[in-house]
This record gives C-alpha cells, structure tokens and sequence, in this order.
C-alpha cells in the first residue's frame, strides 16, 4: 500500500459518523471518501495523465487535459432533475450526484403571531427615524420562527476504480454543449479508453458509458458513498446494482425527513458484474454501461411533508429496469435530440475568430482571456453554457434552478443553495425567454403557485393583509416569512416574481396562460402590496404619497442623517415602489387585456397615481435609493436595487426617460465596475439597457476573467448560477430587445448595446416580446440582415440606432431585412446560424 493509500484511509477512520451511517469502504477501493472538511471537495488520481490531446471535435465544447483536482473543474451534467458533476478520472473517477429535491427541513407554519401586534409599532418608529428601535422591535417580533432555513442537499458519490490503470497518455475530456455529453478519453497500456456521461431527461437516469479499443479490457469497481445518513449495499433485487439508501434527519430529530436513494446497475457486454459486499465490479468486458437513478420521497411542491407512498428505492429499481431495456446507442441518440430539441433554438457566433485561443483547453483559454487577450468566442461559449445549464437544471415538472442550479456537494450548501427571492431565482431565469427556452420557465411558476397558500398565511399572520406574500427567501417546503435577520423583513419577493408569469406571456402572447396561471398569481401578489401601502406622514420627504413600511434596500446599509448611526431597516426603499409599480402597472395591463376585474383594475390606477415617486439626488444626480439621500456604508454594495425600474422593468429607458437613464447612469458609475458573480451579470444587464455595449462589454470581461472558475461556472464566490444565466441574459439584450413599445406596438432593438469588441457576428433564434423569433447577422459593427419570424402576426416597430421602421407581419411569416432595414428578398435557404 503506498503512502497516500494508507494516509487516506487513516483519514478515512477519522471521519466521526454516527453508527449505521458508515459509508461503505469495501477493501477493493481504497479511495477515502470525502470528509467534508475541505472546501472544494478536492480529488486526486492515483494514475499520473500525461496529455497534448488536440481539441475534440464540436464547436461547443469545454475541455482539459487533466482530470479535475477539485469540484469546481468538475463537469456538470443534469436532466433537470437528475445531475452529476463528472471528475473525469483515470484510475480514480467520481461523479457527486444531485437530486434536485433533496431537501433537509420540512413543512411547517412559520409565520409568527407576534408580528402584525408590532406592525404599527414598526412603523411608526420607521416613519419617526427611529430606525434602531424598529429594528430591535422588528428582530423580536416579526421573524419567521424558525427564522432560519435548512439546506439543499448532495445525493451522494460514485467513487469508481480503475485498478491496474499505470497511468494515461493522450488524456482529454470535455463537455459537449450541443449534445450535453461529458467524455473522458485516454491511452493506457496501449488501450485507449473512452467513457461518455450524460443525463438523460426521457429515460430519467445518468448514463456512464466505458468503451476500449481492445476486448475484454474494461474492469471497473464502483461504489456509492455519502457523507452522512445514508449508507450503501447491493441491491437485493438485482445481482447488478448495489444502492445507496439514507434519510435526511429533519431538524435533529422528531419528525422524519425525506428518504433517498440512488442505484446503480452496470450492464455489460463480454466479461461479469457482480454486486458482492456492496462493490459493483465489472470485469474483463468489452463495453459496459453504468445506469444511475436517483429518488427521493419529496412529495412535490406545496404538497406536505414526506410521501409515504413512494420507495425510493423502488422507484430507482422501476426505472433502471426501463432503461436497461434499452441499447446503449438508443439511449443517447435518445438524450442528444432531447437535449437538441431545447439547446438548438439559439446559435450564436462571434467574431473575430481567434484560432490561438479556440485551440486552447478552456482552463488555458480562461487564463490568456484573464491576461487581457481578446477572445469573442468565449462569451459565445459562456452563453451557450448559460443555456445549457437551464436546460440541464430546470424542465418541466421538475424543482426551479436553485442558487446552484441542481449541483451541490455538501449537506449544507452556501445560503443553503435556497431560492433567493432578492435577485437570485429572478436571475436565474432572465434568459429563458429571450434565449428560446421558454417553457423551462415553468418550474418557477410550480413554485410561485406553491407559495400562494403559505405566503397567504405569513401575508395575513404578519400584516393583517390578503394575497400572498414572500420575503427574500424560500425553499421546497413552503418557507415564506421573513428569514436570516431583519433584513429579511422584505415584502416585495412575491410582487418581484410576478414579473414572470407576466413576461412569459408577454413573449408568447399565451392568452390562455395569461387567464389560468399568470393572472392569478399576479392579482394575488397585488392584493398583498395594495393592502400593505401605506401613507407616508406629514413629518417624511414623501408626505401623502403611498410606500412601503417596512422596507429595505436589499441587503445595503445606510448611515442615518447623523452620519454615524447604521442601518438597513426603512421604508418606502426605491426598490420596493419600482416593484409596486411595475406590478400594478402590468396587473391593469393584464386585467385590460383579459377583461377581467374592473374594480381591481380601478384599485390599482388610484393606488398608482398615489405611490410615492421615483426621485433623482439633488445632490449626487443618482437614482436614490432611500426617501432620504442616505450615504451607503458601502458605496460599492453589490446589490444595486434601486435600478429595478432599468432593469428588469421599464421605467428607466434612455429612449422615453432620458433624465432617469442619466441619473442610472451616475448611480451605477458610483457603484462600480466590480462585485460578487451575480452582482456584475446584473450590471452588464443595466448598462445594456443604457445601450452602452462596450461599457456592458467591459463589465462582462471582468466577470470572465475575475468571477468564472475553469468549468465556466459563475462564483460568488462560491459557486453560485445567477451569474452564468443573468450574463447569458445580458449577452442576449446586447443583440436584441424587445421590453419597449411605440403607441402599444413591440419594438424590436436591432443590435442595442454592441461591443466594438464584437464587430462582426451571427445570431439566430432569439425570442423577442410579442411572439417574434430574431436572426441577425452583422460585420465591421453594422447588421447585414435581419430575420424576424411572428408567431402571432400584427404590427412590428424595428430599431436600429437611430432608425425605426413600423412593419406588418404576418404568422408564422418571416419578414427579411437588409442592414438598413430595407425589405429584403431572402438569400435563398442560406441558413443564418453558423452551424
Ligand atoms: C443575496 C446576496 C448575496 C448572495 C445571496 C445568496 O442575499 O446579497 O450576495 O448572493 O443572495
């Protein structure tokens, strides 16, 4: 045994596990398992890999020379539900696993009595600037109890051997964006090996696929392992499976916690399998194929607690059996074009094509970028990998994108990797739309209907109102009261999601949605925000004027008048009534459109016309955040709320309201071109809105070469998604956008904030509001063409600079435009896309 090997598993006896939760270390793989101590799950292989692999095939691939050392090189694959971050390992693979609905916790009313008693308290003390006192009072009083949430959880692990493996030559792996298959390729003892990993969504298991160029020469053992509660056998229903079966130990004890499980069965071809002593091993085979399924009995949103009806075990068994009916070949081709059917809508290219940096593996590539050498491609890449992710995190019928998509090692992820309800789910979803991935939207409406119910109860508990209600935070069990601390009294995270039922329906023109999902959650949030404004006192800059109390700014301190006294606690912060009034503005809208509810609608107007208004800083010509012309504590804060009404609404437009754009720009030149991952994506959305495309351009070089680990997964840091989507987002609104209307026309914005670092470029497929789909390509930064494809026909005003054309369209019809937006005959069948 050498000396790492005896060091491991000396490491691994001193790992404390509560009796019946040990994992299982069957003498045949010797890998320790991790402990959970380090802080990017680290992994090393036992077999040194020597590589100048030239690049894989495929235009949109990650790849590497080496396995990863740690989770974040580590290869992310998912089905929406189902995903594995893949190591690629020679003599050592692992691949951690996620269920998307592996929660600790469970449901329960947290909504606390006390606080609609303090309410008025609150606010008088607010409204008085006895912000300290409101907040103790608030801290006491108006918590969720408990206020705080449990985590996201890891499945578990694979760890596989490959014992005997001396070590690899010509070592590649890589993620293929356009088939959504990871692959590890290498030469060893003259055998060149190949494994395929994919998750595939219709046969709802992840497929590990061993091929070798020589017979027979395949041998593998495997094992599922997880750090705590769970522990691994062999499947007493198949001689080749072995499964891991645990609990989740809800809240330390008393009620039960979801049950999981994962199987997995090895299906071989040539050579034997065998499950002894929990050890799946695979020997002497000529291809074999790893299935693995994954279970939980989570019983769904909004619906209680554990589902006692569900084996997860058998469940994982059920569907095993179903996929091991299938040729391996069957089932790829299966996931490619399911994957395809959502991943090809949209390509992107962008020039100029840079061949030195293409060439490079992408950790390289990341670093030349990182050194300051232009590379156009690799926001195309980062796009794509933005789509790719959502499409392997969130589909239909499965658990929203959380603040790690679906993929997390620990049993207590960052921020609980939670649905963040002050801009990160937001976040994650921004690209859905306008990227063609519209119906992955879906799983946040599931969502928001699950929480009408709860957010009803905390919304009449807490503050005497009806609707629903969500504060900055929520998980899979219904979490809907105020969390973390004071700041999380923030009323406004239901009014926010509203947006997005409403913007899906503005891209699709869906009426029917619009009447059965849309509005209904929409009213409700409005229902809530009408029955809690109230009247600013004669004594506050916005006397008369209806806001919001209490308040806050996300997250962002203020020094107080005194210039010494901190807080974040207010009322009526800009963020809140930039929130109140897109929602009430898009409810009139929608009950307009619908015909519905007239008096609602009424309601609504009167309380517009009384919402306190949006104000420029006398003083520093910003947007302010506060009633007051408070000084932030962190003039660089990460969050810049207060640009709400930019972006993602649109009240601010340098088009129809010149001096609020200019006051939006001040406030984001005062911000910074730094922050968190998530906080730059948000920026370069809000300078793309300003139609200032290399300063958006700049922002995004510092979130590619500062706030991008070497997977391209975004960091906080830590790992957090919003970033990856909210810039696949912006990447988007650089080309077109669609959020602005001429006399309740659709405008399209032909190329609005291109970079002069992207002078010559192909987009097709983009979605634009009022059911249009969007190719364009353009060179020396000007369009050559434009596409426009209506899906629902009717008027269309298309932008470009300081050009607007009105057009008729017609559905299903595609209109054709030369570069000065000129009706054009179409090139003949010339596809527009690069592929
Ligand atoms: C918000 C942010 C933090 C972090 C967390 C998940 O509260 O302020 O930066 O992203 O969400």
């Amino acid at each position: 045994m050498s000396t790492l090997c005896v060091l491991l598993t000396l490491l691994l006896l001193g790992v404390q596990l509560p009796p019946g939760d040990q994992p299982l270390v069957p003498p045949a793989c010797q890998r320790a398992p991790y402990d959970g101590k380090a802080a990017a799950m680290p992994w090393a292989d036992r077999a040194p890999v020597a590589s100048q692999a030239p690049r894989p095939a495929g235009r949109l691939v990650l790849w590497y020379r080496s396995p990863a050392r740690d989770w974040y090189q580590a290869l992310p694959v998912g089905n929406g539900r189902l995903g594995a971050m893949v190591f690629g390992g020679v003599a050592d693979e692992l691949l951690q696993l996620n269920d998307d609905t592996l929660w600790a916790g469970g449901p329960k009313d947290v909504s606390n009595p006390d606080s609609l008693k303090a309410l008025p308290e609150v606010r008088r003390l607010l409204f008085e600037g006895r912000n300290v006192e409101a907040t103790e009072l608030a801290g006491k009083s108006m918590m969720g109890r408990p206020m705080r949430i449990q985590s996201y959880q890891t499945l578990g692990e694979v760890y596989l051997e490959c014992p005997g493996l001396p070590g690899a030559t010509d070592y590649v792996r890589s993620l293929d964006l356009d088939t959504g298959v990871a692959s590890v390729g290498y030469t060893s003892n003259g055998v060149r090996y190949e494994r395929r990993v994919f998750a595939s969504a219709p046969a709802n298991v992840i497929v590990v696929r061993f091929t070798a160029d020589k017979p027979g020469a395949i041998g593998l053992k495997l094992t599922l392992k997880r750090l705590k509660d769970a522990s691994a056998a062999p499947d007493p229903s198949n001689p080749h499976a072995i499964r891991l079966r645990g609990h989740v130990n809800r809240d330390g004890g008393g009620e039960p916690g979801l049950s999981f499980n994962a199987t997995a069965l090895g299906v071989n071809d040539g050579g034997r399998v065998s499950n002894a002593g929990g050890v799946l091993e695979i020997t002497g085979a000529n291809t074999a194929t790893l299935l693995i399924a994954g279970a939980t009995d989570y019983p769904g949103l909004g619906k209680g607690g554990p589902d006692a009806s569900v084996d997860p075990a058998g469940a994982c068994a059920a569907t095993l059996a179903r996929a091991a009916s299938a040729r391996y070949d069957a089932l790829e081709a299966e996931h490619i074009a399911d994957h395809r059917r959502y991943f090809r809508r949209v390509d992107l290219a962008l020039g100029p094509a840079n061949q030195a940096a293409e060439a490079l593996p992408t950790n390289d590539r990341l670093e030349r970028f990182r050194k300051g050498q232009p590379d156009a491609a690799l926001a195309a890449l980062y796009f794509q990998f933005g789509r790719y992710l959502l499409i392997a995190s969130s589909r239909p019928g499965t658990m929203p994108a959380n603040l790690q998509g679906l993929w997390a090692w620990k049993l207590s992820n960052p921020w609980n990797a939670d649905y963040h309800t002050n801009i990160n789910v937001q976040m994650n979803y921004w690209l859905a739309e306008p990227t063609g991935l519209a119906e992955l939207h879906v799983p946040l409406f599931d969502l928001m209907d699950s929480l009408v119910k709860p957010g009803g109860v905390t919304a009449k508990t807490h503050y005497g109102a009806g609707g629903w209600v969500v504060h900055h935070l929520t998980d899979a069990w219904g979490f809907t009261a105020p969390a973390d601390g004071v700041w999380g009294v923030w009323p406004v995270g239901a009014a926010w999601l509203a947006r997005h039922p409403w913007e899906h329906y503005l891209y699709s023109g869906d009426a029917s949605f619009l009447r059965q999902r849309a509005w209904p959650l929409m009213r409700g949030a409005a229902r809530f925000v009408l029955d809690v404004l109230v009247e600013a006192p004669a004594s506050t800059p916005v006397a008369g004027r209806l806001v919001t109390n209490p308040s806050h700014s996300p997250e962002n301190t203020f020094f107080m008048k005194d210039g010494v006294t901190k807080t974040m606690f207010t009322y009526g912060a800009t963020m809140d009534l930039e929130i109140v009034r897109d929602l009430l503005e898009n409810c009139i809208e929608a009950a307009r459109v619908l015909d519905v509810d007239a008096a609602f609608r009424q309601e609504c107007e009167a309380a517009l016309r009384r919402l306190a208004p949006l104000r420029v800083s006398p003083v520093t010509g910003r947007i302010m955040e506060w009633v007051e012309d408070y000084q932030e504590v962190e003039p660089n804060h990460r969050h810049t709320s207060h640009l709400y009404g930019l972006h993602p609404a649109t009240q601010i437009s340098p088009t129809r309201t010149p001096e609020l754009a200019e006051a939006a720009r001040r406030t984001l030149e005062a911000r910074g071109d730094g922050g968190t991952g998530w906080s730059l994506a948000w920026k370069i959305c809000f300078w793309t809105r300003l139609l200032e495309g290399d300063r958006a351009h700049r922002l995004l070089v510092n979130l590619l070469s500062g706030k991008t680990l070497d997977n391209l997964f975004d960091t906080h840091p830590p790992f957090q998604i919003d970033g990856n989507f909210g810039a696949t987002a912006a990447i988007a609104e650089m080309l077109l956008q669609s959020h602005d209307r001429e006399a309740g026309v659709p405008v399209l914005h032909l190329l609005p904030a291109l970079p002069g670092a992207w002078p010559s470029g192909a987009v097709s497929g983009l979605r634009g509001q009022g059911g249009f789909e969007v190719s364009l390509t353009w060179n020396d930064g000007d369009l050559v063409e434009a596409q426009v494809r209506s899906t629902l026909g009717g008027p269309v005003v298309v932008r470009l600079g300081a050009k607007t054309e009105r057009f008729e369209t017609t559905a299903g019809r595609m209109l054709t435009l030369d570069g000065r937006l000129r009706k054009a005959v179409p090139a003949g069948g010339r596809a527009l896309g690069t592929r």
